[in-house]
């Protein structure tokens, strides 16, 4: 690894949404950089999956320290499901120095006036809510503790809205809000707050937001090389492993062809 990842050596880091995309991405790179990591998501077997590939990260890199990975099935969007979350995480991995806040999605492209009552509880449940219930949860020790540091997933559509994303821009313009209010309150403290605003990343996310349909997803990323959660992995990585005295306030990570939700180049068309 190039950069100083050897900072991040023993580090204990809690992933939601870590059954795939970013957050799966996320959990591997921090098990090959000898964290130790908590994955947690819905999905029970997705989770094995992940769970057994990042321990094989860990083995192959041949990293001293860290590689103990556990993973915790829960729906972030269930409050009572977050109240018992510390139960579930092996007694020596309690201590959580890093929260990756990164489950979120977007479903539908409605506009206002059509959109589900469902697919607008549901997208805030996660995004908003269940982004809150986690750092609520977690802060506090770290408080206790004055370390700490809380990564949020924002988004290109949390800086800027656009037709047919109302919902989904309102969730990530609410992690931003929270986010800022979060980092303002914890300027006393040894604690970082990092947002990480990803523009198009080819994962299953805008299969999702199509409900389904892939053909609709892919062409979202047509005659441009979209980001991969590889990509966005390695942003939070980097932010996580600065010197303590640094802190990575907003981390704006586009494709290059890519200037803003609606600006993208695309081989000869804007
Ligand atoms: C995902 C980026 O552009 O689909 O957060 O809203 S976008």
């Amino acid at each position: 690894m190039v950069f100083n990842a050897s900072r991040l050596i023993n580090k204990t880091v809690l992933i939601t949404g870590a059954s795939a995309g970013i957050g799966a991405a996320t959990a591997i790179l921090f098990a090959k950089a000898g964290s130790n990591v908590i994955i947690v998501a819905r999905r029970a077997e997705a989770l094995k999956s992940v769970k057994e590939a990042a321990e094989a990260a860990h083995r192959e890199s041949g990293v001293q320290g860290g590689g103990k990975i556990a993973a915790v099935q829960l729906d972030v969007s269930d409050k009572a499901q977050i109240a018992n979350l510390l139960d579930k995480i092996p007694a020596d991995l309690r201590n959580i120095d890093i929260l990756v806040n990164n489950a979120g999605f977007v479903r539908g492209v409605e506009r206002v006036g059509s959109i589900s009552e469902s697919d607008i509880e549901s997208m805030f449940a996660t995004n908003v809510f269940g982004l809150i219930s986690m750092t609520q949860l977690l802060v506090k020790d770290m408080k206790a503790r004055n370390s700490g540091h809380i990564i949020n997933l924002g988004s290109v559509a949390g800086r800027e809205p656009y037709v047919g994303g109302s919902i989904y821009c309102a969730t990530k313009h609410a992690v931003r809000a929270f986010t800022g209010s979060l980092m303002r309150e914890l300027v006393d403290t040894k604690i970082r707050v990092t947002e990480i605003q990803p523009g198009m990343v080819e994962t299953e996310f805008s299969v999702v937001r199509f409900r389904g349909d892939k053909s609709a997803a892919d062409k979202v990323y047509e005659g441009l090389t979209p980001l991969s959660a590889e990509d966005i992995a390695e942003e939070i990585a980097w932010a996580a492993s600065r010197p303590p005295h640094v802190n990575l306030a907003e981390v704006f990570v586009l494709p290059t062809n890519q200037a803003s939700p609606t600006i993208s180049y695309r081989g000869g068309k804007m």
